[in-house]
């Protein structure tokens, strides 16, 4: 089968509300120059938009999805049950329990379906873009370059001496 060149990445959410979360994935995406779309989808509010997404995730070039999602947070899980695309699941910080709901909803897919978990809340935001890029990046030398050069300042920007 012929491999597909610069897959895309989508970003997807359960609510406008999990924006200022998930929008840390997109400035990291954007950094990293991976093309990515994003766009709301609610499991339980939105469920043909949820269905027609991932049925046609593949055909639409996406190589990853992350989906955010808070409290009961069964996006992930059920995007991932309808396509073979990778689905990195980014537990979104509920008011209530702090995002453990959405962190034990994410992770706890039993066999056969899996999602990959990251953190709660903006780390889990930010390093979901970082996965997706490494995904991305088996197929595509230059966000290979950008990702490794991010990483290099990364390392350089720690001091060793504590002010
Ligand atoms: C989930 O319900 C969303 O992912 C969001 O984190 C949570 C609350 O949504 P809103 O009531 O803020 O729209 O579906």
């Amino acid at each position: 089968m012929k491999k597909k060149k610069n897959l895309k990445v989508a970003i997807i959410m359960g609510s406008q509300s999990d924006y200022k979360t998930m929008k840390l994935a997109e400035k990291m995406l954007k950094n990293l120059g991976v093309s990515f779309k994003t766009q709301i989808i609610s499991a339980h509010r939105t469920p043909k938009r949820m269905y027609d997404f991932a049925r046609s995730a593949k055909k639409n070039n996406f190589g990853v999805i992350i989906a955010g999602a808070g409290g009961s947070a069964h996006l992930p899980g059920m995007i991932s049950a309808l396509t073979s695309i990778p689905v990195l699941g980014v537990p979104i910080e509920s008011k209530k329990l702090k995002g453990l709901d959405s962190l034990l909803s994410i992770a706890q897919m039993p066999k056969g379906i899996p999602v990959g978990t990251l953190a709660i809340g903006e780390d889990g935001a930010i390093n979901a873009a970082l996965l997706a890029s490494s995904i991305i990046a088996n197929n595509n030398s230059k966000i290979k370059r950008n990702l490794e050069n991010w990483r290099l300042s990364q390392t350089r920007s720690v001091k060793k001496k504590p002010k």
